[in-house]
């Protein structure tokens, strides 16, 4: 049997942004059950995170989710597993106050919520982590042999999101008794040993760019995973050089209409010619239009690195921490410029 899994989908993302609510529409409508429908597929596996934001959620999104995704999923008789993620519970240290259960309430004839760690057939299901479910959590992974393990992971030295790397969280060798792991939770996609991190299936932020999003598809008979891309950009990243490319020429940009666009300036020989370029740019309808120019003048004197290229924000800051002279942990420091820019990301959109 052939079930389509999907992970970290965040319902309501970005403030409920309409942007964001159209792209997770088209990713459903157009992608994925399209796909569904074409290979007989009727069961989904869901590992987390279907709501974006652990405490409230608005009425628009709410209304969206149940038209692009609750409804589609009845009509065509499919059902679902779910398990909460860390964005589907209200309190850090309990799963007890859940949005799936409060808000899928009445759609559990076909989706099923898995609130304890529970095993069918080979298949194991482990929910969201925290310090009240923690050491029956731990005696369930322990008390496993083998098998495929479900679940939203928060693992050590992991990609959190492109370049950067977990510093907390469980050790994956916790795991190595199961066949195999499939998590969400982190956003990039990553394999190391028996553990896969699916990765989200649609780009949320800039951290997503340039970072291929798939959904899968899992074998229950051949224990396989494979991935189907999604197609659906919404980000995109010009590397401006007018050494290399005549902009002049490039009178259709239409390419880039509806989505999020950064020109990285590498070369600007002719300013006018650039000029040009961002003016085509302006003239359709970009979500936004950023222009990322030389930022070495921003840098500190204690800071060592030569930033040439500075690609995006997050490369930036870390180059930043990385330059100064201090004895404090700049890994933490990483974390916590990232988490905060992250957060002032979701603020962004109104
Ligand atoms: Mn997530």
């Amino acid at each position: 049997m052939k079930i389509a899994i999907l992970n970290d989908t965040h319902a309501g993302v970005r403030n409920s942004s309409e942007i964001f609510i159209d792209y997770q529409y088209r990713f459903y409508n157009e992608i994925f059950f399209p796909y569904c429908e074409d290979n007989n597929i009727t069961h989904i596996i869901h590992l987390g995170d279907y709501y974006d934001h652990r405490k409230n959620v608005n009425f628009k999104a709410l209304n969206a989710n149940r038209q692009m995704f609750l409804e589609p999923l009845r009509k065509k008789g499919m059902t679902m597993d779910i398990i909460p993620g860390n964005h589907d519970v209200f309190h850090k240290n309990t799963n007890d106050l859940c949005s799936l259960k409060e808000l899928l309430g009445y759609y559990t004839s076909n989706i099923n919520i898995i609130m304890k760690p529970t095993t069918i057939n080979d298949m194991h299901f482990l929910p969201w982590v925290n310090n009240e479910n923690y050491e029956h959590s731990m005696k369930y992974i322990k008390s496993r042999k083998g098998g495929t393990l479900f679940a939203h992971l928060e693992l050590k030295d992991f990609e959190m999101m492109r370049g950067i790397k977990s510093p907390q969280g469980m050790l994956k060798s916790e795991f190595k008794h199961f066949d195999r792991v499939y998590s969400g939770h982190f956003h990039a996609s990553s394999i190391q040993d028996n553990i896969t991190y699916l990765g989200c299936q649609m780009e949320f932020t800039w951290a997503d760019c340039e970072d291929d999003k798939y959904f899968h598809i899992y074998d229950t008979d051949k224990k396989t995973m494979t991935r189907i891309r999604n197609p659906l950009i919404l980000y995109k990243k010009i590397y401006y050089n007018d050494d290399k490319t005549d902009y002049s020429k490039i009178d259709d940009v239409s390419d880039y209409a509806d989505k999020f666009v950064k020109i990285i300036v590498e070369k600007k020989g002719n300013p006018f010619m650039f000029d040009k370029f961002v003016d085509r740019l302006s003239d359709i309808n970009t979500h936004e239009l950023k222009i990322a120019e030389n930022f070495s003048e921003f840098l500190g004197e204690n800071v060592v690195t030569s930033i040439e290229d500075v690609e995006n924000t997050t490369d930036l800051m870390n180059n930043y921490i990385d330059g100064i002279n201090t004895d404090l942990n700049k890994d933490k420091m990483k974390n916590l410029m990232n988490s905060l820019y992250n957060e002032a990301l979701d603020m962004e959109i109104q």
